[in-house]
């Protein structure tokens, strides 16, 4: 256990744009202490005064189950380290009479996310399974791990499916705080990243995270197929880890062009086990229409981002997504293929509809090859899905990732492609309406406070990027980063969660990786507060404190419904941390 964050005056713990805007939540006093009338924000060497003035009136806040202000101080754009103190009274250097409260110390500065940034990228690099990292930046030290994933066999019950030859499904990224691997979440967390390097390409570059792994990854032998041994030394880092995945994702898919659900064993390894500790034989089990519309999405992208720095890899990228969706056509029926006992030892990652899946997959083949079979499989199967409104996109529902895609592509059909525009700029009116209305600015409703409520934090943010390129506005980057302030630590709770960001980041993921090697691993997104308490210590936690919905969480290993990180989880800060790396470009 640790002790929880005492702040009273919430900031982004990392630190904010010169020319964005710059707010930071005060909880306002139960009782009888200093009224937080005024701020002073204070260089954190000498303590100059660097922009003082009045906070805002206090606003009730439900989700958090207080009364907070906002203390705005959006003019301070000077680079530096700073703290925001709040209290009363004015001294004749614009400083307080009495200071009630003062944030912890933050950036202000063009590049004050890069840190950010780099160690969200190298994150999955740590990750990699079967390959031996030795990082000397964290100093993670792993042989390679989980060997049998060169040779694991298809499973049913109690017998090995026989599908020939055991297959190899080496390579890809460790899923989360468990050795699992699974296709949905892996869709679409390439797919997030892949869209925030279209969106944001000069903010990814080759060499900018000294990965400390070759940059081609696993070996491929020449009878791999096209694009076997390309050397890529312009890819950016982003995009060599992106590959890294996708070379797992085609292992996955079967000669038919169906796919795989997940590798895993049949029981879970305990939680200080390294890797190299886990020697349970494991499975292919599985195998979803919506898993394969998911990698025929990431795979149709791929074939467009990978076109010029290793083309020979996209063009078998294409061909991938091709057999995928020829396999969806020939199976229009939603299938789950479930193998008894597949989530004795893995998460279950279920979903048995699959038409959101199907329509993003469509959509990224469409926009990839103008191909007009695309057009007519989306207008006779999805014509509804055109005018749903848009829904910031997870693993279980990837809708409006396809509506971007659709929206973007020059094959559009332009009246569908305008109604699509204006679909995505209502849904930003909406949420930056919301965002405005809540004290601590996070696009989170009290539902939202679920599993993994950070990552959708996120993703909303995200939406509101996608609407930005539409039709530009800073109201919609300033509601995207304030979602991004929120994950780096302008929270309820004081925390930040994202490991190694900010003063109160979280210590004890719940994480096999770190628990069984003593490695701290930055940049992993945690679940975040979860007020349905789905693991006993959390539930344990907000039965004894009555914890309203934005601070139902622990900073404890146990706690994998809130202290938990996941491919996905980390996947939309990519899009926020783009933008925010090319906004102060001149
Ligand atoms: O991120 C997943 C979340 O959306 C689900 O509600 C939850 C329960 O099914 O599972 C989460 O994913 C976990 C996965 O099943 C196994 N690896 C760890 C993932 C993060 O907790």
């Amino acid at each position: 256990g640790s002790e929880r964050p005492a702040e009273r005056v919430h900031v982004d713990q990392v630190g904010y744009l010169p020319s964005a805007p710059k707010r930071a939540v005060v909880v306002e006093p139960e009782r009888s202490a200093v009224e937080p009338e005024r701020f002073a924000v204070r260089e954190r060497g000498d303590g100059r005064v660097a922009v003082a003035g009045d906070c805002s009136e206090p606003v009730d806040d439900t989700n958090a189950g207080e009364t907070v202000r906002r203390a705005d101080f959006s003019a301070l754009s000077d680079p530096g380290e700073y703290r925001v103190a709040v209290g009363r009274g004015e001294t004749a250097d614009g400083g307080l009479r009495e200071t009630a409260a003062e944030s912890v110390p933050f950036r202000v500065g063009a590049d004050v996310y890069d840190g950010t940034l780099v160690d969200a990228v190298r994150l999955y690099t740590l990750k990699r399974s079967n390959t031996a990292i030795d990082d000397p930046v964290t100093g993670l030290d792993v042989p390679a791990g989980h060997a049998g994933d060169a040779e694991a066999r298809t499973y049913f019950g109690d017998e090995c499916r026989d599908e020939g030859e055991p297959l190899d499904v080496s390579g890809g990224w460790y899923d989360a705080g468990d050795y699992g691997k699974y296709v949905p979440p892996a869709a679409v967390t390439v797919g997030q990243m892949l869209l925030a390097y279209e969106r944001y390409p000069s903010a990814f570059e080759a060499g900018q995270c000294d990965l400390p792994v070759e940059r081609s990854g696993i070996e491929r032998s020449p009878a791999d197929g096209d694009g076997a041994g390309e050397s890529e030394p312009d890819l950016p880092d982003l995009l060599v880890e992106a590959k890294f995945e996708l070379e797992w994702l085609e292992r996955m898919q079967r000669a038919d062009g169906a796919v795989y659900h997940k590798v895993a064993a049949r029981e879970w390894p305990a939680i200080d086990e390294a890797p190299t500790d886990d020697d349970r034989e494991r499975f292919v089990y599985g195998l979803s229409t919506f898993g394969t519309a998911g990698y025929a999405a990431a795979m149709a992208m791929a074939a467009r981002v990978y076109a010029d720095d290793a083309p020979g890899f996209a063009d078998r990228a294409l061909e991938n997504a091709r057999a995928a969706h020829d396999y969806l056509e020939a199976n229009p029926e939603p299938e789950f293929r479930f193998d008894a006992g597949q989530d004795d030892g893995s998460g279950p990652y279920r979903k048995d509809t699959d038409r959101e899946e199907r329509f993003w997959a469509t959509a990224e083949l469409l926009k990839t090859t103008g191909d007009t079979r695309y057009a007519d499989y989306l207008e006779v199967r999805f014509v509804d899905l055109f005018d749903a409104a848009p829904r910031a996109p997870v693993w279980t529902d990837t809708l409006s990732l396809g509506q971007w895609a659709y929206l973007s592509a020059d094959a559009a059909d332009d009246a569908r492609a305008d109604r699509l525009e204006s679909a995505f700029l209502d849904y930003a009116d909406d949420l930056v309406a919301a965002v405005e209305a809540d004290g601590y600015r996070c696009a989170l409703d009290a539902e939202d406070y679920h599993w993994a409520s950070t990552k959708l934090a996120l993703s909303k943010g995200s939406m509101l990027l996608l609407a930005n390129a539409i039709d530009p506005d800073e109201r919609y980057v300033a509601g995207a980063l304030d979602q991004l302030h929120y994950a780096l630590g302008r929270t309820p709770t004081g925390y930040s969660y994202v490991t190694g960001q900010g003063t109160h980041p979280p210590r004890n993921p719940h994480d096999r990786l770190v628990e069984g090697t003593g490695a701290n691993i930055p940049g992993m997104v945690v679940s975040g507060a979860n007020r349905n308490g789905d693991d006993e210590r959390l539930a344990e936690f907000i039965e004894r404190t009555d914890a309203p919905p934005a601070k139902c969480y622990v900073d404890e290993t146990e706690s994998y419904s809130a202290n938990e990180w996941a491919i996905d989880y980390t996947a939309p800060i990519f899009l926020p941390l783009g933008h925010a790396a090319t906004m102060d470009d001149a």
